[in-house]
């Protein structure tokens, strides 16, 4: 007791701590500690706590010296380790998840150790005085026990829509199904231009025009009949796909005059020729909104017809009004899409043509 007491009036004289707090605290706890083991002497003790501190330490002495009370002296809760916790007997023990002789504890590492409870499914991720289990991809659980997710059940895969999916453990498989190539994960047709699709997979080129038919690719900036000088029939409408904004789709035959097929503007007025009877221009009018007389004129011998078709390709008009010699054409309306007109020989001669676009 004594010596416990002095060596917390040293320690309150070093620290600056008042005399009255050091007394206060150490004096309950010393004499709580001391009166446990203090089976051999000083049987008044300080059972009840000595509230008012014993400055002076155990007045009643403790002539036997109290070896038990002596030994616990070095070993009191100050010095364990901020780890550990300190037994009734004044050992100390490092708290779970931490290793060492209780005067000093360090992190377990319970991952690199083995000494965890984790799923072989699962990462083990080490923390301070404790570690965490997750399970991995393709697992589900709470780290402890994982699960293999079975992706095709849960509809989480992501084969093609022409792929089929076969569970395993951790992951999937993706395989195309017969008459598709691919990955699993993209699975191509081998559907050509114009045949019947009902998905954009079944088409070698991705494309299929409102789940009926295969189609590909345009672009109406370059050239007015970008399917004819693909080799496809058709005029490049608008898709409204963000991914493929052009795509060709009809059943115009223009063949690849590409000196003939014309993109035209308002005030301009272009020759394009007939090479053959049946013969077909494709000419693209980038119009502003306004009203336009858009005609094509023959010479004195042939006979034309006009047919005009909006950017989405829709029919507006058709005019074959005369033979011969005659203009054919239409008044147009425009709210500043382009249009497309497509100009046939429906004559027996061939020969070249006025093509205009006048403003009104
Ligand atoms: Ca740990
Ligand atoms: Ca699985
Ligand atoms: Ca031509
Ligand atoms: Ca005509």
């Amino acid at each position: 007791m004594k010596l416990v007491t002095i060596s917390c009036t040293l320690l309150s004289a070093a620290l600056g701590l008042s005399l009255s707090a050091c007394s206060g605290d150490d004096g309950v706890g010393v004499t709580a500690t001391a009166s446990a083991t203090d089976t051999t002497g000083d049987s008044t003790g300080d059972s009840t706590g000595d509230p008012t501190g014993d400055p002076t330490g155990d007045p009643t002495g403790d002539p036997t010296g109290d070896p038990t009370t002596n030994t616990t002296g070095p070993d009191t809760c100050d010095s364990c380790s901020d780890d550990a916790t300190c037994n009734p007997d004044g050992s100390c023990t490092c708290k779970d998840g931490y290793e060492g002789d209780g005067q000093s504890c360090a992190d377990l590492d319970e991952c690199e150790s083995g000494k965890n409870a984790c799923d072989p499914d699962a990462t083990c991720t080490n923390e301070p005085g404790d570690y965490k289990c997750e399970c991995n991809e393709g697992y589900k659980g709470n780290g402890m026990s994982c699960k293999d997710i079975d992706e095709c059940n849960e509809n989480t895969a992501e084969c093609a829509v022409h792929a089929t999916c076969t569970n395993n453990d951790g992951g999937y498989d993706c395989e195309c199904e017969e008459g598709y190539n691919g990955d699993g994960f993209t699975c191509q047709g081998s559907k050509e231009f114009g045949e019947v699709c009902d998905d954009p997979s079944a088409c070698v080129s991705g494309l299929c025009i409102t789940d009926t038919q295969c189609t590909v690719e345009c672009s109406i900036e370059d050239f007015a009949n970008d399917c004819g000088k693909q080799g496809y029939y058709g005029l490049c409408i608008f898709s409204g796909n963000e991914e493929f904004p052009f795509i060709c789709a009809g059943e115009i035959d223009a063949g690849n005059d590409e000196n003939d097929d014309k993109i035209v503007f308002s005030g301009e007025t272009v020759n394009p020729s007939f090479q053959s009877v049946g013969d077909v221009d494709i000419h693209l009018v980038k119009i502003p909104a306004g009203n336009f007389d858009i005609i094509a004129t023959p010479n004195p011998d042939d006979d034309l017809a006009v047919i005009f078709y909006g950017i989405d390709g829709n029919l507006l008009a058709e005019q074959d009004m005369g033979g011969a010699g005659a203009a054919e054409g239409a008044n147009v309306d425009s709210n500043g899409d382009p249009l497309y007109a497509v100009v046939v020989n429906v004559g027996n001669s061939n020969g070249s043509y006025t093509f205009e676009v006048i403003k009104n």
